[in-house]
């Protein structure tokens, strides 16, 4: 059973289901946002004079499109694209483009509307939105990839620019990609327009620090959750889900911290190496020629154990840090990292643990750090790369990464205190939730019915 909504937003949610049938996803994450705004309406009624909880619900725009490419056999493909600008009240559209097999219109909606809270409670100008396809690049060559991702830009390329709406990466897509996608843009337009994607090469634009951004923000957050009770990673046994982008950083910067991470996973399966992630392995494999964590198990020997599907949160673990997927962390899930005296969990990933889940471990009094708050490392670095973009600058590595760690520290005590505030201390949910609500509802009330 859900949490009951506030009867302020009963209707608006009806709504939303009305009017976005089958988007499951973007029921769940709207669902999340609203169970927490009850004390913010009672304490400030013009949220819901002006409409804007329901004004936040509609996209500002939304675009789908065809993509034709032809294979490496010289066969004709076919791919649906989108983008869903959803907010911008307090800056250009902003987030990453997704492409894997399971984008439909329901998936970007439900991460463009996490981004604009996310965003938000960066502190920094930076509106809401999100986009990909249904492409899936595994097993693709190069060429492919290339070609898919030049036809794609031929038609994003007119809804985008630095100061309208800015892309980035997302799960199948990371500088390659973007590196293709930017060369389109600029072939089309004629521009050097730096600021118009992030997650850049750095010979070409990008900023230090981004490709680490996620997984290390997401670290910096718990460290932050492990300082406030006078904790830290030292000796702590972590569990990592995925082995992309978000989760090879997080690993990193927990084993910089002290701390051992014992097992990761892809979508076939998890590996679990009691010695700690062997990463300059791991990167090898994933980075050097995108393979498994199969591959892993098998280079590194005997005592690393691959258990082919199966859950990964079985392994027991101090600290959980899902960095794959939405609902990859269901309820029983949940149980077993109660059971095996887990104590925090923390979203690398957008929205891994479903809502029963999330039950689950806060009545267990699990610390659960929602995504929007824990994984805006990434989104927040990218606003420092378009920053860099704008002044022609390049920052050093610890410059970017001391700028990541302090707005991560904002963000962990911006949670606390709103939550305090609202009647929900050290409840990071409610924290998140409200904080990135009110500022972004301020900037739209004050930017009048648009
Ligand atoms: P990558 O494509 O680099 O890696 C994704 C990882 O998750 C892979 O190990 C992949 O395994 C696994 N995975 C993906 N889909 C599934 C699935 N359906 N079931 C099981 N495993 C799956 O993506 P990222 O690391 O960039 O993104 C991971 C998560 O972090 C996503 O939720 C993303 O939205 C979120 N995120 C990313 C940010 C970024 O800056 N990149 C910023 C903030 C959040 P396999 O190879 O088998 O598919
Ligand atoms: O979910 C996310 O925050 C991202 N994929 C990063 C978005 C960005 O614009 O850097």
């Amino acid at each position: 059973m859900p949490q009951p909504l506030p009867d302020s937003v009963q209707s608006v949610f009806e709504e939303v289901i009305r009017r976005n049938p089958g988007e499951t996803e973007f029921h769940q994450a709207v669902r999340e946002v609203l169970e927490s705004l009850g004390p913010v309406i009672a304490k400030h009624p013009q949220y819901t004079d002006g409409e804007i909880i329901r004004r936040l619900c509609e996209p500002e725009r939304q675009i789908i499109f065809r993509v034709p490419w032809t294979d490496d056999a010289g066969r004709v493909q076919l791919n649906r694209g989108f983008r869903v600008e959803f907010n911008s009240a307090l800056g250009p559209f902003k987030g990453g483009l997704r492409f894997h097999p399971s984008v439909y219109l329901g998936i970007v909606k439900f991460l463009g509307f996490e981004q604009i809270f996310k965003n938000s409670l960066t502190g920094l100008p930076i509106g809401g939105g999100k986009g990909g396809s249904d492409f899936d690049p595994k097993g693709r060559s190069d060429a492919e990839i290339m070609r898919f991702s030049q036809s794609f830009m031929t038609e994003l390329y007119r809804h985008i620019g630095e100061y309208t709406d800015v892309p980035a990466g997302d799960i199948g897509v990371g500088t390659r990609e973007i590196g293709y996608m930017f060369g389109q843009y600029k072939r089309i337009t004629n521009r050097y327009e730096s600021g118009v994607l992030t997650g850049k090469g750095l010979t070409w634009g990008g900023s230090r620090v981004r490709t680490e951004a996620t997984g290390y923000g997401a670290v910096f957050f718990v460290d932050e959750m492990l300082r406030a009770t006078g904790d830290s990673f030292e000796g702590k046994r972590v569990v990592v889900s995925g082995s992309g982008n978000v989760a090879i950083y997080a690993i990193e910067k927990i084993h910089q911290l002290g701390g051992t991470v014992v097992a990761c996973s892809d979508s076939n399966g998890y590996i679990v190496d009691e010695q700690g992630i062997d990463l300059d392995l791991l990167k090898e494999i994933k980075n050097g020629h995108r393979g498994r964590v199969a591959d892993y198990a098998a280079a590194r020997g005997a005592h690393v154990a691959y258990v082919e599907g199966g859950s990964i949160w079985d392994v027991p673990c101090d600290v959980a840090l899902p960095c794959a997927t939405q609902n990859e962390l269901p309820e029983d899930a949940a149980r077993a990292l109660v059971r095996n005296g887990c104590t925090i969990v923390a979203e690398g990933a957008n929205m891994p643990t479903t809502p029963t889940a999330i039950r689950v471990l806060r009545e267990a009094g699990v610390r659960f750090a929602p995504g929007k708050a824990a994984n805006a490392g990434g989104v927040a670095t990218s606003a420092l790369e378009m920053q860099q973009n704008a002044s022609r600058d390049s920052w050093s590595f610890e410059h970017t990464e001391e700028r990541l760690q302090t707005i991560m520290r904002q963000i962990h005590d911006r949670c606390l205190t709103t939550a305090d505030e609202y009647g929900a201390p050290g409840d990071y949910v409610a924290g998140a939730n409200i904080a990135g609500f009110t500022r972004v509802a301020d900037a739209m009330l004050a930017l009048g019915l648009i």
